[in-house]
């Protein structure tokens, strides 16, 4: 496929770039540009994998033995977790929107130069246990990054129940240097001890072995704060009730074969969506909104 090059509002002071390239594993990849930053979106999974502004380092991390190839993941950026969050008896971890190549519906630039795109998960048969239902993915790229998954149901008398989760891997610049604040006083259910029930005590998370934690009916911002890359993440939510951390550490690590064994030293997910006992029911005709801007300062 050649580049297609679309210059958008070509009168607009900012034009904003749209760049329809081949990516990795030759699957379809969007190239995104505006004069604060630069994003990648692959129509596999609807999912970001870059996003840099101009004055930083890349926010987002994308593990370099990622695979890009139909059916499977992509490990790193913002894979999109729905119907389903985590296992599920004979079907896939964490739902089949992360492997299906989307829609692309439309992309508009706004008159401040950011740029949004809009994706469609197309019907598919992994979706035949569950009612009918559109899910639609907005991606906006400006100073920071704004991802919005609306989900309908289109059922006329049955009530679709579902998970969904914004899985971001954040880039940093060593995982035991940094703190996690704004989940204090949460109950969270830690996988590493069996899902066993805790409320967490502080407001500064550290890393320092594997951490993987459902954070229950939290609905306020997250920051992470990295010294050593000299800036403060900053996540800000609506329509998510659980937020989920998650670090492999050293032996999950070596299990994962498209993840390297020190990667775990440049990343932390922290995740939001609704899972576990967030998950949403949505009657017939209902839609749900999840909402997430991930945005970055440097540390004063
Ligand atoms: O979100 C945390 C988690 O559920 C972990 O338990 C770990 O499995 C991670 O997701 C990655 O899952 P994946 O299916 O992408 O390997």
């Amino acid at each position: 496929m050649s580049e297609k090059t679309a210059q958008i509002n070509a009168g607009s002071e900012f034009p904003g770039r749209v760049a329809f390239l081949d990516g990795r594993g030759d699957l379809p990849m969007i190239e995104v540009s505006t004069r604060w930053s630069n994003a990648e979106i692959y129509l596999h999974g609807a999912h970001v994998t870059h996003f840099k502004r101009k004055d930083e380092s890349p926010l987002l991390f994308l593990s370099q033995c990622s695979r890009f190839a139909e059916d499977n993941p992509i490990r790193g950026g913002v894979p999109v977790i729905f119907p389903w969050f985590g296992p599920r008896e004979g079907l896939g971890q964490h739902g089949f929107a992360r492997v299906k190549s989307w829609e692309l519906k439309e992309f508009a630039s706004a008159p401040d130069g950011s740029v949004s795109v809009r994706f469609r998960l197309p019907e598919s048969p992994d979706a035949a246990a569950f009612p009918p239902f559109a899910a639609d993915y907005v991606v906006t790229v400006s100073q920071s990054l704004a991802l919005h998954l609306i989900i309908t149901n289109l059922s006329k008398d049955r009530d679709f129940v579902f998970e969904n989760c914004l899985h971001t891997y954040f880039a940093v610049g060593d995982v035991t240097a940094i703190s996690i604040s704004g989940l204090q006083g949460m109950n969270y259910l830690d996988k590493v001890t069996s899902f066993l029930e805790k409320t967490e005590t502080s407001d500064a998370i550290r890393i320092a072995s594997e951490v993987d934690r459902i954070y229950l009916n939290t609905t306020g911002t997250v920051e992470i704060k990295d010294p050593r890359l000299g800036r403060r993440i900053r996540i800000d939510k609506e329509g998510s009730a659980s937020t989920v951390v998650w670090n492999p550490w050293v032996a999950k690590s070596q299990q994962m074969s498209d993840f390297g064994n020190e990667e775990y030293e440049q990343m932390v997910c922290v995740e939001s969506g609704n899972v576990a006992s967030n998950s949403l029911t949505l009657a017939p005709g209902a839609s749900s909104s999840l909402k997430v801007i991930l945005s970055s300062e440097t540390l004063k």
